[in-house]
């Protein structure tokens, strides 16, 4: 065993797991561990469930104050620790340094944005058509929840789930995904050097079967999952038929819609940064892009330029703008994805070799690339890689730009390029998505904002924002009259 060692946190207290080895590696360098320590197992789940459930009472009881000073001290926890936990999230996942610094000290705004929250409204009133009554809608938690996240946010997203579970006053049990453990432990310490009750957090360890046994564990009153549409679709089943709520954030096949009119430079830098950012592992990154016919040979050579010139190699080091991805395992269905567009026909502007170190040879890196399709309805067009690669069709008019990017079974995120007002009017309705960004990445998410998608991309009620609070809490309508 080598790296930092791993135990789940349960009851409040540190404690190895009963399971096999969980090793996260660095993927740049995959004989490099950056962490260890054995799994949890159902038994695992069994007692954190427990443990979750028998802290509800006194959490849901403490003010929201109370709980909202305890998020804002982890905030300032993970605030101070941003350069080392972001270092050590791009050894663990693979993204920039600078990417995984930003990402850590998102993770301490949402922190700060919920303690904040907590105690911002409880319920809101309402007059009565009858004399001497008032109507009260007031909100209660959940209980415990079930949170499972995914490996390309690994600080972030579960920040984003846990802050609002605990601010509003659920208990929770969190399965983190298995390549980013490191990062999980930080994010747990922090909360319970903040101060939080035994028992209101509890970590486990895991792959499907701990995932599995928390969702359909008895005890838990409430499941927020983060990952593939397939898995999302069946934990939201097994939500269904234990008759709990469920909010399941999924994948993406995002469009970058560039019309005649656009800033050409300003859309390049920007789909640019969707595309291959975090090596283009966002379920938000832009993986499709519809180009004005009249614009389209001219702006695709600009992008297949930038894209050319993208440094890419250890994600730790200063300057590198593209890591690997997560795993090898990732990296071959990206290299097989590649290989059946190009199969379909699909022509490369592109044409970068990676160049690596020979430190580096046994990384899992994916050349970035951006590829041009003869047609739509094809597998590049319609399957989700989670990888550096774009796939570019071209449109004769606004309504087939906006047809091309509406099709398909998702629809999370998209981006329009133009300085029509009407057309960017146009597009709020006729985009079928849950995000549009006009004039910027498809990528972010702002956390007092609902984030989430249409389609095959979210089920169940959206995440952060107001929405947030309404996924953690149920509501009583109380129809309130005096005794006399
Ligand atoms: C972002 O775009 O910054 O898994 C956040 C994902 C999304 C989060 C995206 N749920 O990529």
């Amino acid at each position: 065993m080598s790296g930092v060692l791993l135990q789940q946190f349960i009851g409040g207290v540190w404690r190895d797991g009963r399971g096999d080895l969980l090793t996260s590696e660095n993927p740049a360098r995959p004989t490099e561990i950056v962490a260890s320590g054995p799994a949890g197992t159902v038994e695992d789940v069994e007692l954190a469930v427990r443990a979750a459930s028998e802290a509800t009472a006194a959490w849901a009881a403490t003010p929201p104050h109370e709980r909202g000073a305890i998020l804002k001290r982890a905030s300032a926890i993970v605030a101070d620790a941003a350069p080392e936990w972001g270092r050590d999230l791009a050894r663990e996942e693979g993204k920039t340094l600078a990417e995984g610094v930003g990402e850590t000290r998102r993770a301490a705004q949402i922190l700060e944005y919920f303690g904040n929250d907590a105690d911002r409204e409880a319920g809101s009133l309402f007059s009565s058509p009858r004399r001497g009554e008032r109507i009260l809608v007031t909100r209660r938690p959940l209980g415990t929840v079930a949170l499972i996240t995914p490996f390309n946010f690994p600080i972030a997203i579960p920040a984003w789930k846990i802050a609002p579970a605990l601010a509003y006053g659920n208990t929770v049990v969190w399965k983190p995904a298995g390549p980013v453990p490191l990062l999980a432990l930080r994010l747990a310490q922090a909360l319970d050097e903040a101060g939080l009750p035994a028992g209101v957090l509890n970590l486990v360890f895991g792959e499907g079967e701990v995932g599995a046994a928390l969702v359909g564990h008895p005890l838990v009153d409430g499941v927020s999952f983060t990952g593939s549409t397939a898995v999302g679709r069946s934990v939201a089943a097994a939500g269904a038929a234990r008759g709990i709520p469920v909010q399941a954030e999924l994948g993406g096949k995002n469009a970058a819609v560039v019309l005649a009119d656009a800033d050409l430079e300003l859309a390049a830098g920007q789909v640019l940064a969707g595309a291959f950012n975090s090596s283009g592992q966002k379920c938000t990154a832009t993986s499709r892009l519809v180009v004005a016919d009249e614009i389209a040979a001219d702006f695709g050579r600009l992008l297949a330029e930038r894209a050319d010139a993208l440094v890419v190699g250890d994600p730790v080091v200063e300057g590198v703008q593209l890591g690997p991805v997560v795993s090898g395992r990732a990296r071959d269905s990206i290299l097989a994805g590649m290989a059946q567009a190009e199969q379909e026909g699909a022509s490369a502007l592109t044409s970068r070799e990676l160049e690596l170190t020979s430190d580096l040879a046994d990384g899992y890196f994916v050349r970035p690339a951006v590829y041009e399709l003869p047609t739509d309805g094809s597998f590049l067009w319609e399957q989700e890689l989670f990888g550096p690669v774009l796939a570019m069709l071209t449109a004769k008019t606004v309504d087939e730009a906006f047809g091309l990017a509406n099709e398909g079974g998702f629809g999370l995120s998209a981006a329009v390029f133009t300085n029509d007002l009407g057309l960017a009017l146009d597009s709020i309705d006729r985009l079928q998505i849950g995000i549009l960004h006009v004039n910027s990445e498809t990528a972010g998410a702002d956390p007092h904002v609902p984030f989430g998608g249409a389609k095959g991309s979210g089920l169940g009620p959206k995440e952060q924002g107001g929405a947030a609070r309404e996924f953690y809490t149920s509501s009583t309508t109380v129809y309130l009259r005096g005794g006399a």
